[in-house]
């Protein structure tokens, strides 16, 4: 069982042996051909691997019940159980550690081993990240665009690799749903974001995005957002279905629009110096949990999403008018959104133009 927050991060000294026959059967094999548990071997048929008692941590950006922190949890069981009780992943969920944007830095800095972070906090400093704010890039049906997410070279290898230059590992880009918007006027065309004053996470490219509207963007914090649209220091905002019922903003906007403009993508990710300087075992571990997560991920946004809209339709006591954009409205949004993609190229960071390309064509491909 994975234990939420609170314990202290001391290394046990007992070494738990693991047969590997009847231990971990998919650890995989190493370059050597050899097993990646990492076993002694002998001289004998029996194969061992020591896997030391550790504790981690694992920060999200959400809180209980939510996407990201169901997904910790689950990770932080598999872990656990792959292990066999000697890892134990102590779940954090957000602001428990500083704010979004901390949590990149302490991830960076080696304070915690996981975090999941969201590419909308990474926007300065790695610029090419700001690819996933290119709103109407990434097909309208959510299983073609996170098979992309999982294959795509462009993503997993090209951008990857500039997160690692800054001491992020990211072990796997998933969606957490099409973002939809609400705000506190109807928002049918771009002639209604004019002046409109938008709530964006860090971004430079959200707020490019909106700006291309005719809004008036905002970078804020989410911790801030209730607040901010309830006394209407902003107006409106974006995310996925779950996370606008789970915060309750549908209690202080009066409208939602079902716009599917983007997807929220997210990272799970990993401190490169701890995870480059663990074992070949412990690795095979982490590296299972996250393969099995994959899908994992999926049906727990699917699950959320699917039920937030009947939530939000029910709360009767604080109406929210739903209105779905038609094709027709939507076409208005991506002329303008597919500009944007120019900004991006020259903006976005020496690979930006590369990884932009490729990913047109894997998306391409996908489809
Ligand atoms: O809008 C935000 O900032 C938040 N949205 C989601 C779906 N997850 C965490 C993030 O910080």
């Amino acid at each position: 069982m994975f234990k939420k927050k609170g314990l202290l991060a001391s290394v046990l000294s007992l070494g738990l042996v693991l047969a590997a026959c009847g231990g971990d059967e998919d650890a995989g094999t190493d370059e050597n051909g050899g097993d990646a548990t990492g076993g002694d071997t002998n001289g004998g048929d029996e194969e061992t691997t020591e896997i030391e008692a550790q504790e981690w941590r694992f920060l999200t950006e959400e809180t209980e019940g939510q996407v990201q922190m169901v997904y910790a949890e689950e990770f932080a069981d598999i872990v656990h159980e792959k292990s066999d009780g000697q890892i134990t992943i102590d779940v954090y969920g957000f602001g428990e550690l500083g704010s979004e944007v901390d949590a990149v830095e302490n991830l960076a800095n080696g304070v915690i081993e996981f975090a999941i972070i969201s590419p909308g906090f990474t926007g300065t400093l790695v610029p090419e990240g700001n690819i996933f704010a290119l709103q109407f890039l990434f097909p309208d049906d959510l299983e073609v665009s996170q098979q992309i997410l999982n294959e795509s070279e462009a993503i997993n290898t090209t951008l990857r690799e500039r997160y690692e230059e800054h001491n992020i590992l990211p072990l796997a880009f998933w969606t957490e749903g099409a973002m939809q918007w609400t705000g506190s006027t109807p928002l049918h065309n771009p002639d209604d974001f004019n002046g409109f004053q938008m709530r964006t996470q860090e971004s430079p490219l959200i707020l490019e995005s909106y700006e291309a509207y005719g809004a008036n963007p905002t970078a804020m914090s989410w911790g801030e957002l209730y607040t901010g649209l309830q006394q209407g220091a902003v107006d409106g905002q974006e995310n996925p279905l779950f996370f606008i019922e789970d915060a309750n903003f549908n209690e202080v906007q009066d409208h939602l629009t079902i716009s599917n403009h983007n997807m929220y993508v997210t990272m799970t990710t990993v401190n490169p110096d701890f995870y480059n300087g663990l074992d070949d075992a412990t690795k095979a571990i982490i590296d299972e949990a996250v393969e099995e997560m994959r899908d994992r991920a999926f049906e727990i946004q699917e699950e959320q999403n699917g039920a937030a809209l009947d939530l939000i339709e029910q709360a009767t006591d604080t109406p929210t008018e739903v209105y779905e954009l038609s094709e027709e409205e939507r076409e208005q949004f991506r002329e303008l959104a597919v500009d944007v993609r120019d900004f991006y190229r020259e903006n976005g960071g020496d690979y930006a133009e590369e990884i932009l390309d490729q990913l047109l064509e894997d998306i391409e491909a996908a489809q």
